[in-house]
Order: structure tokens, then sequence, then C-alpha cells
């Protein structure tokens, strides 16, 4: 008689021993299964450096299971054998195993993309298997919990959905209060840079052998990929990003809220975290670096506006946008609610512009496959939705470029906070600004070809203009947005002369774009 087995799917943003798929399987009568696939590298082409971190992840990972006692069968990318999707692999494993095994279940953790879950979908249909498909316990709230919250409320803002997650999960909470008496301390997280303060140097680790076979791996089947493998710095399995959290916290948390917003020349960490990439495929639980940082406030470690500031992002934003995104897919993906056509300009691959801070903040994303919160925002995000870019166009760039970047966290924030494509879901107004909030924020204008202090004409930051120019061309749309209105009143008292001459440079910039 074949012995009874479920196989038990591990997708690769799922590296952790926490996820359920393992927490509810039966060591002695199940196989893993996990595969390196062209699909999921090709789907849109990920930066190089991504690659090698989520390959050499999912391969010390499956090294870890092995140890642990499971019983793993792992499809190299270069297997001859390999069908190079989710539902392939699935088909051929059970074909490969039925002859010795009667499989009873398919195990798999609900899929982070809805692409993926689309598949997941089939497989019970193309292989007369039962599927089992479990809830992702790694977030905090479920994907009901939010369309809950959701129902019936005319706007979702992620203010109230973080203040009830803040209540429900008694995290920095007084009772049935905030801790210090307010839910949201961001007036004291906007402090101009100073350099005088150090930034502690990033995390790095030496590359081992299963990291270096990966590196030669992805540099032979995607050498066109966009960015830079070196320099390889990421943790690629959870004790290392156990250290990654641990160094924020020591080093970085402290002055981490102040300086959230602050952006220096050839500094691209900063004191941000750098967690999302450990964060978003496994290797760290949102949920235990939650609680380490509101136990680091509470042995006085850090500020009130820092310790509040990191949670809100994780516990608030990062909650808030999976649960949009999956509240709201698939139509989610398709809105354009400003009808922004431009296609990507080629510095988006190159870095190179003459706006310095485009300049930067490219340059690193190449290098790092990283760019903090900021630079994503306001400079990259802030620029594409002035420019009246595509959000195809952008919504692509960000998922190939970010390590941490995967659909459901990437979309909502593109199409939601960075470009108002989704008519106003997310944000309540554009996140738009001129070039001085970029001077105040960094020191990039000092070293620009542009001059921030000018509005208009050759030398001017095209910021200013552009955003004078984004507000004249979606008026229609934007005018009666309460939050916009003092701004449209300052464009309607302008001079007809000077209503003229931001037209008139925005144009010019805008087809020199196009021209490329
Ligand atoms: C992002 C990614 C990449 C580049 N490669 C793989 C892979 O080869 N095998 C795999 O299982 N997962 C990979 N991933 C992560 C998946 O895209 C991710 O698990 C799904 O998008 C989640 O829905
Ligand atoms: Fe960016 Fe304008 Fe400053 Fe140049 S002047 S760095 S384009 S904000």
């Amino acid at each position: 008689m074949k012995k009874h087995i479920d196989i038990c799917v591990l997708l690769g943003d799922q590296l952790s021993h926490e996820v359920a798929t393992l927490q509810q399987a039966d060591k002695n009568n199940s196989i893993i299964l996990m595969a390196e696939l062209f699909d999921e590298a090709h789907y849109v082409k990920h930066h190089k450096k991504k690659l090698v971190f989520i390959l050499s992840a999912m391969r010390h990972f499956a090294e870890e299971l092995k140890q642990a006692g499971w019983n793993v069968r792992y499809t190299k990318l270069d297997d001859p054998h390999n069908t190079h999707s989710f539902t392939g692999e699935v088909q051929r494993s059970i074909a490969d195993l039925s002859a010795e095994f009667e499989i009873d279940t398919i195990a798999v953790t609900e899929a982070g993309e809805y692409r993926v879950q689309e598949q997941i979908s089939q497989w019970h249909q193309l292989t007369g298997i039962p599927v089992i498909c479990h809830t992702d316990t790694r977030f905090f709230a479920t994907t009901d919990y939010f369309a809950r919250w959701a129902e019936g409320r005319k706007q979702l803002r992620m203010e109230y959905f973080y203040r009830q997650m803040r209540a429900d999960h008694q995290i920095l909470m007084d009772g049935k209060d905030p801790e210090g008496g307010q839910w949201n301390y961001d007036h004291d997280n906007r402090q101009s840079p100073d350099k005088n303060i150090p930034i502690p140097a990033p995390f790095s680790v030496e590359a081992d052998t299963i990291t270096t076979d990966v590196k030669q791996l992805v540099e032979k089947h995607f050498p066109a990929h966009f960015g830079d493998i070196e320099p390889f710095y990421l943790a690629v399995n959870a004790e290392q990003a156990e250290q990654v959290l641990d160094h924020f916290i020591t080093e970085r948390l402290a002055n981490f809220g102040r300086f959230q917003d602050a952006m220096l020349q050839d500094e691209p960490f900063m004191f941000h975290a750098h967690i999302g990439f450990y964060l978003n495929c496994g290797l760290l639980s949102p949920k235990q670096a939650v609680l380490r940082v509101e136990q680091a406030y509470y042995a006085g470690h850090a500020p009130l506006n820092a310790v509040e500031g990191f949670i809100r992002q994780i516990l608030g934003w990062r909650e808030y946008v999976r649960g949009l995104y999956w509240y709201k897919m698939p139509e989610y993906k398709s809105m354009n609610a400003l009808q922004a056509e431009r296609k990507l300009p080629s510095f988006f691959w190159t870095g190179k512009t003459q706006m310095n801070c485009l300049s930067q903040s490219i340059g690193q994303t190449k290098k790092y496959a990283y760019a903090h919160h900021i630079q994503r925002l306001m400079v990259i995000g802030n620029f594409a939705l002035l420019a009246g870019l595509h959000p195809d166009e952008v919504n692509e760039w960000f998922l190939i470029v970010y390590a941490d970047a995967y659909e459901w966290v990437e979309l909502p924030n593109v199409s939601g906070m960075v470009l108002y494509a989704d008519d106003g879901i997310m944000a309540s107004k554009p996140y738009a600004a001129g070039g001085s909030y970029i001077d105040r924020m960094s020191d990039y204008c000092a070293s620009c070809s542009y001059k921030v202090k000018i509005k208009t004409g050759e030398t001017a930051c095209p910021f200013n203009y552009l955003y004078w120019d984004f507000l004249a061309r979606n008026q229609e749309k934007l005018a009666n947005n309460p939050r916009m209105g003092m701004m449209y009143r300052t464009y309607a008292k302008m001079k007809d002369e000077n209503k003229e001459k931001i037209s008139h440079s925005a144009s010019a910039f805008l087809s020199s774009l196009d021209k490329g």
C-alpha cells in the first residue's frame, strides 16, 4: 500500500518557519516543494540584486528545512526538468511522486500577489487533489479583518485603520489611550538633515558559497536585467536578518524619527531600518519587529516619536496597503484617475539626469536595489506624478527595482500614495510638491545643475514649474478637493504672464523628456 503524503508548496516570499503551511504540516508525511522559476523572475525583469537575494534566501531556507528534518523537493533554476511556473511544478511533482505515494492534499499559504493566487485557485481543478490554502498568519490583520473595517466607509484612511490596529493589538497603548496621549508624532519627524550626526555603517555580510553560486547563476541567465549585483550587502537567512534588526534598534532607531524625511548626498541608508527586504520575504517576523521596537521604547532606548513612527510603518501602513490591495484587486491595477499617459524617461534606467535629487535616488536604486521611503515618495514618485507618467510604467519600475517590492505592497503605494491613480481611495490629496520641500529635506540642491530658487526658465528647478503645471493640467479633477483649495487659490491669483511662463517651461521640459 502506498504511503499517504501531503505536498506543501512554499512560495519564495514565505521563507519562515512560522508560515502556516509549515505550522500545520506533519514532518513525517509532508514533502515541501520549493522552486526557482523563470515565471517569477521574468514577469517583470527584477533587479539583479533582488534575484540574487531571493534565490540565495530560498536556498538557505531549504537547507534549514532539511536540517530540521523536513523532506524538501527543491527545483533549481537550471534543472532541465524545471517547468518554470508554480502550477507546472505542482503538476510535475504530482506526476513524479504518484508512483510511490498517495497524495492526499496540496497545502499552501495564501499568496502575496493576486496573480499567483489565481494560479493556486486552479490547482484543485487541474490536479483533482484537494487544495488547502492557509491564511497568512505572519500579518497582524487578515484580509477579512480589513474588509470588515473598510465595509461601509466612505474613505479608507490609513490613520483610522492604524488606530484600530493599535487598540486591537494593544501596541504602544496606555489602557484605552495611545502612549503619550497622541496617536501620531509626525510633526517631530520632519527635521532637515544634520551632517554632524554620524550615520552608522549599514549591515553587510561576506557572501558564502550559496550566494556566490547564485550570483553567477543570475549573471548568466539575466544579463539584461537592471541593476548591480555588487556590492551584495543583504542578509540571506533569518539569523542575519535578526542582526540587521538588532543593529537598527541599537544604532539607528533613536534618530530614525526626527530624520525620517532627511536625505544627504551619497548617503543611501540614513537612519532607516532596511528591514523591508526581510519582512516581506519571511526572514524577519513583523510581529517580532514591532514588539522589539516597542520594548526599546519602554526600556528608554528611543524616543516615542521614533518608536511610534516605526510602528506606524509596520502595524499601520504595511498592514493597510496589504488589506487595501486584496480589497480592491483586480480593478485597482488598471486605475488611472489622472489619465497620465507619458512613458517612463530612459534616465529611470541609468540615473543619468541633470536633476541631482533624481540622479542620486535612481543611482542608489541601481546600486543597492534600495532607496529609502522619502526618496521613493518625494523625489522619484513626486517626479512621476508631476510629469504625468503612466501608472503601468511607474508600477512596473518600482516592482522591478526594489528588492523589498512585491505587488501587494508596491501597487497601492505607487498607484495610491504616489500617483493618485486610485482617485483618492488611499490619499486625501495628491502627494505633490515643488523643489523647496526637497531642498529643505536634503543637501541635493546645492550640487544640482538647476537652481531651486528659480521658478521658470531653463535654469529653474523643474519641480517648481512642473508642480504648478500639474495643478493647471488637473484643475477639473482636483480643484474641488478641499485640501487643494489653497493651492488653487494661489494659482488663480498668479499673473497671466507667470502662468504662461510656467506652462512654457513645463512644455519645453516635458517634450524634451519625450524626445529622450
Ligand atoms: C520574486 C520571486 C522571484 C524573483 N523568484 C522566485 C522564484 O524563483 N521562486 C519562488 O517561489 N518565488 C520567487 N519570487 C517570489 C514570488 O514572486 C512570490 O512568492 C509571489 O509573488 C507571492 O505571491
Ligand atoms: Fe532636485 Fe530641483 Fe533640487 Fe535639483 S534643484 S536637486 S532638481 S529639487
